[in-house]
């Protein structure tokens, strides 16, 4: 009998674990049923709180690094083994949904409470993580402290991160009391492997009717900021052939950007999501525009095509308007292929329980995608309603929310027992 087949007894409780989001959900609720938690305010701070007495209640230590990532572990019979870590994000976004990295963190949670209601001890220990600002929004870039223990950026890189009003992650970790002790890469804090349940944040599970995405790769990015100058002037004597109009070169690389997204079908995503225009005032012609790109493919050889293609179009809009342009690229990380023995974990867990599934690609980072350089690691994608996501609507069915977690508390279980039952040969 193989790994998954001995997790077969144990099973969640969806209630139970649906609750949980309800009532983290009501940490920074909105008025339209989302959620406002961006990184490291008191908000964020809040919902961490509550996710440790969570956790504490079952009995787990708690372990915070100094990227303010937390870690809850529950033992294993054997100590020196690697923890089985999952996990995900309780930062969201300004406008964001109830699921998203949320289900993550509080599956991996009704896993913890899973083991603890069958009296169950896995060989290796368990961990549920949560990631620092994994959403990026309010520190970019994205997934900087799983990026930090991964050791793609290093301490200072992470903490030195600045939101538009000028505060760091490093100062709002000590404002809210999560700078913890601990050194926040992979060399301080080994783990066995890992794995992420999230929502799928598109639309084709549901399309297509399917409850687990079994999620294979993850696209790669380039986020890039621009700043174009030009000359503020009086809106009404300006000549028009006379103005330098920071906002009309902003505009055209807008319609740049979304011109290289659709040239560069299928898969390729392109999105200009931030716009600041100076003075931001009706009768003077904008002299500054800071505007930002998302560029996402899974192929790195088309993503760097569209970055060439960017860079060429920027060029040729800001000289023929006779603008100065600020271009940089702050974040790239190349296509990811998550480790075959976590998605045949994840594949078997599915067809144990005989859900509905299909391979799939993921269109959205996740912090999984910086675990998978430096541990085994597999996602576990459940559907949300029409596929929207980034959005205070963002919701989920509790059928897909207890199948996605049953899924994990399997895999997690495979993994954690893998050294015991390769021992004895089952
Ligand atoms: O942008 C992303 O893919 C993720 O939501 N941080
Ligand atoms: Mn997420
Ligand atoms: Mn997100």
């Amino acid at each position: 009998m193989n790994a998954i087949n001995q997790t077969q007894n144990h099973k969640v409780n969806g209630e139970r674990l649906w609750q949980s989001l309800m009532d983290m959900a009501k940490i920074g609720e909105t008025e339209k049923g989302g959620v406002c938690r961006l990184a490291l305010t008191d908000l964020d701070k809040q919902g961490r709180d509550l996710f440790i007495d969570w956790c504490k209640a079952e009995g787990c230590s708690i372990r915070i690094d100094k990227m303010g990532n937390i870690f809850a572990r529950r033992e294993g019979r054997n100590p020196d083994l690697p923890p089985i870590v999952t996990g995900s994000h309780l930062d969201s976004q300004p406008t964001g949904g109830r699921f998203d990295g949320v289900y993550g963190v509080l599956a991996g949670l009704e896993v913890i409470r899973s083991l603890n209601d069958a009296d169950y001890v896995t060989e290796a220990p368990v961990e549920v993580s949560v990631w620092t600002n994994e959403e990026g929004s309010r520190f970019p870039p994205a997934m900087v402290s799983s990026g930090v223990f991964a050791k793609v950026f290093d301490l200072d890189y992470g903490l030195s991160r600045a939101d538009v009003d000028g505060k760091t992650m490093g100062e709002e970790l000590e404002r809210i009391g999560y700078a913890g002790p601990d050194e926040p890469n992979i060399d301080g804090h080994a783990v066995g492997a890992y794995f992420e349940a999230h929502i799928e944040q598109g639309p084709i599970l549901e399309d297509e009717d399917k409850t687990i995405g079994v999620v294979t790769d993850a696209q790669g990015q380039r986020w890039y900021e621009i700043t174009l100058t030009g000359v503020e002037a009086h809106a009404g004597p300006t000549p028009m052939h006379l103005r330098k109009d920071a906002l009309l070169g902003a505009s055209r690389i807008v319609d740049a950007v979304n011109r290289i997204g659709m040239a560069n079908q299928p898969y390729a995503c392109a999105t200009v999501g931030m716009m600041q225009v100076h003075p931001n005032s009706r009768n003077v012609i904008p002299g500054k525009v800071f505007l930002t790109v998302d560029f996402r493919h899974p192929d790195d050889d088309i993503l760097a095509k569209m970055d060439k293609e960017l860079r060429e179009a920027a060029k040729e809009i800001t000289e023929d308007i006779g603008l100065g342009m600020d271009f940089e690229q702050i974040w790239y990380y190349a296509p990811i292929k998550f480790e075959e023995s976590c998605v045949q974990a994840v594949r078997d867990g599915v067809e144990l329980n005989g859900y509905s599934h299909r391979d799939m690609v993921s269109g959205a980072g996740h912090d999984a995608c910086y675990l998978s350089k430096v541990t085994p690691t597999g996602m576990i994608f459940i559907p949300c309603i029409d596929g929207i996501s980034h959005n205070e609507v963002e919701d989920a069915k509790p059928e897909w929310v207890t199948a996605g977690a049953q899924v994990l508390l399997q895999a997690m279980i495979a993994k954690a027992d893998e050294t015991v039952l390769e021992n004895t040969g089952a």
